[in-house]
């Protein structure tokens, strides 16, 4: 995205590759064919922004849309598919029910899945490194890299994993 595009931007997402919340929000983003920013959050500190953006919980991924917080990435998806519902196809079902069926398993796997790569990490730390091999070469479909030293660590990640 151009610098100047960048200042202006009606819509960003306050992230970090690759967790899996704010993969969820930029598909649908994506799904809906909305344009937006991806502000990098860093590693292990939370940036201004990120602070005054979601007070309470201090988490990624916030979305930010002509200047206003959403946060929780299940809460950022059903807002995606309600203000851009004329746009892309709808992410969540019109039938009441069905909407119901699709927030339970949003809900259960957000309950599940943190808890699962802990014992996975914990109990295969192996487990790890190969993840953290596999995914660079899977996320830069979504973001491309960019410097060509980035490109050479997600060439080689990708040849050492085999994939
Ligand atoms: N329930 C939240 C979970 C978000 C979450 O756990 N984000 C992690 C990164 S994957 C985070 O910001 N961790 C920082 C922290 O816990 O301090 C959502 O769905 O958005």
């Amino acid at each position: 995205m151009s610098s100047e595009k960048q200042e202006t931007a009606a819509v960003r997402v306050l992230g970090r590759w690759p967790s899996p919340f704010v993969i969820r929000v930029l598909v649908a983003l994506r799904l809906k064919g909305v344009e937006y920013e991806l502000v990098e959050e860093p590693m292990g500190n939370r940036s201004e922004l990120l602070l005054a953006s979601n007070p309470v919980l201090k988490k990624i991924p916030v979305l930010l849309h002509s200047g206003k917080a959403v946060s929780e990435s299940l809460i950022i998806v059903q807002y995606v598919d309600e203000v851009w519902a004329s746009q892309g196809p709808a992410i969540l079902p019109s039938d009441p029910y069905a909407r119901a069926a699709e927030r339970f398993w949003g809900q259960y796997v957000d309950d599940k899945f943190p808890s699962a790569i802990r014992v996975l990490r914990e109990r295969w730390p192996e487990t790890r490194t190969k993840l953290r091999l596999r995914w660079p070469p899977l996320c830069s479909t979504w973001k491309r890299p960019s410097s060509s030293a980035e490109k050479a660590r997600i060439t080689s990640a990708a040849t050492a994993s085999g994939t």
